[in-house]
């Protein structure tokens, strides 16, 4: 896949609020937050979305789901949350990089738009 400016955050060259990180992932504060609490939880792998996730996978995909939980936990979000991605064009997805968004701090409505 092309690189996109996910990749640029993992290896420093732009810069970004990153609030946790290990040899798996990284997450970071999302730069046009949408509810007090936007963190962003993307594998280092520069997997392009959900759709292209594999079987060999599985052990990172639980590894992000938990650890947008303990980043919930850490960040004190602790009235509930919502953890989304969004996947191709009628998802909405606008950077090709696979990346959870974290949100909470604020009622969110359902169903999103
Ligand atoms: O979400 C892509 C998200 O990525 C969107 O909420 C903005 C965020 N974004 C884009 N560039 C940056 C940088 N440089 N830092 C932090 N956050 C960023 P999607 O689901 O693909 O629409």
């Amino acid at each position: 896949m092309s690189e996109t400016i996910f990749s640029k955050i993992i290896r420093r060259e732009i810069p970004a609020d990153i609030l946790y990180e290990d040899d798996q992932c990284l997450a970071f504060r999302d730069i046009d937050p949408k509810a007090p609490t936007h963190v962003l939880i993307i594998p280092k792998e520069p997997i392009a979305s959900l759709a292209e996730l594999q079987e060999e996978h599985q052990q990172l995909a639980g590894h992000l789901l938990l650890t947008a939980a303990r980043l919930a936990e850490e960040l004190g979000l602790d009235r509930g949350y919502r953890l989304i991605t969004n996947c191709g064009e009628e998802g909405g997805q606008s950077v090709d990089h696979l990346h959870f968004h974290l949100m909470g701090g604020r009622p969110l409505s359902w169903p999103p738009g």
